[in-house]
């Protein structure tokens, strides 16, 4: 996996932040998700990829979501995990602050409604321009493997080669 500064994607590392990020940032709601999202930290371990996690709630600490996501591509990070659980807009807003792919994490919680189906909702119906990928309700590992899959992807878009292809 390359290090952030050798990354192939067009997105400079600034040199005000001392050190690279890593190249996943995982967030999490609550302190209270932490269990649940600790699969995707297993994966990205076993894969040997650079992760951090914030425990960062969307509503109640809009300014911290807002700074982490505003900058975390300039600290080096590739791919966001946003995992929350209930009113789970934790994903959504993070993704509004970055061109980062962001992949959303629907958590069950001792309030969920439905098992889950609360986040899996507030995730997965974001409105058209600001888009969120979604693994299944506790699916921390799958983010994880998604994000890998994401930072696998070298080339082609922008600047490389590749062509549209419409069969009529
Ligand atoms: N949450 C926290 N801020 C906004 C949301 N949607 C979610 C957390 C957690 C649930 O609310 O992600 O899954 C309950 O949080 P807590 O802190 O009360 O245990």
């Amino acid at each position: 996996m390359p290090r952030p500064e050798e990354s192939p994607l067009p997105l400079p590392v600034l040199e005000e932040f001392e050190e690279a990020g890593p190249l996943v940032g995982i967030l999490i709601g609550s302190e209270s998700d932490r269990e649940a999202i600790e699969p995707a930290g297993v994966e990205l371990d076993d894969r040997g990829i650079s992760w951090e996690l914030r425990v960062l709630s969307a509503h109640r600490d809009p300014r911290g979501v807002a700074e982490y996501a505003s900058t975390a591509a300039l600290r080096g990070v590739r791919v966001i995990i946003a995992g929350a659980g209930m009113a789970a807009a934790l994903p959504g807003v993070v993704a509004a602050y970055t061109d980062l792919p962001v992949i959303g994490v629907p958590l069950t919680s001792s309030k969920s409604v439905m098992g889950g189906l609360d986040a899996l909702l507030s995730i997965v119906q974001m409105p058209p321009g600001v888009p969120v990928a979604c693994v299944s309700v506790n699916g921390a590992r799958n983010a994880a493997i998604l994000a890998a899959k994401i930072l696998g992807q070298g080339g082609g878009y922008p600047g490389g080669p590749g062509r549209s292809v419409q069969q009529s």
